[in-house]
């Protein structure tokens, strides 16, 4: 049988550090839907429509064979009935040093509460990709920084014209 796993996230913007996983992941399942949440509490940066369209140009340099099996599917609501509705076995999350930890535990285990048939799994951030967070690099950009060491050449262009003075 086919497996499939879930990696959803907010993506605002996708970094290194998520492709990173999303590379690791498709390893471990053959099916992999990145679900770029619907509704995020603070105001994103990027509208739903620009992050699935990030996240597609992303994949879009992965060999074909890797891009066929991968899909982006927004998703509103609760996670598990995401992960249910798309008949994914596991949910993928990434696990940075220390600050992921807290919010990420609690969430497996109430998700494994509500749903026991979906396991969530972590990967571990590689040293490279241990520091880098969306919000962190959307800081940088705002401030007129560089961010090409942190998100794809796509994506840096993006976060430039977002803040480019007019
Ligand atoms: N290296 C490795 N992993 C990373 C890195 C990095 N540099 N940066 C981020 N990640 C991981 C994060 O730890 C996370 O696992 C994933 O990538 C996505 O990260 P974000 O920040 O884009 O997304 P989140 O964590 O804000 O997404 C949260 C959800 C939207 C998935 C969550 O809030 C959710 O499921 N919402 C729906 C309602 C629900 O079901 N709530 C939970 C009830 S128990």
């Amino acid at each position: 049988v086919e497996r499939t796993g879930v990696y959803p996230g907010t993506f605002d913007p996708i970094t290194s550090g998520h492709m990173e996983v999303v590379r690791r992941a498709l390893r471990l399942v053959d099916k992999l839907i990145i679900g770029p949440a619907i509704n995020i509490g603070k105001g994103p940066l990027f509208s739903l429509e620009e992050r699935i369209e990030i996240i597609q140009d992303d994949i879009a340099d992965f060999p074909k064979a890797e891009r066929d099996r991968i899909e982006v599917v927004p998703f509103e609501g609760l996670l598990i009935h995401f992960a249910r509705e798309m008949k994914a076995s596991l949910i993928i999350r990434g696990l940075r040093a220390v600050s992921d930890f807290e919010y990420e535990i609690q969430m497996a285990n109430m998700n494994a509460r509500m749903e026991p048939n979906v396991e969530t799994i972590f990967l571990m951030a590689s040293d490279r990709h241990q520091f880098i967070a969306s919000s962190l690099v959307k800081d940088i950009a705002r401030l007129g920084g560089d961010t090409s060491q942190f998100v794809s050449q796509k994506v840096y262009e993006r976060l430039k014209r977002k803040f480019a003075r007019t």
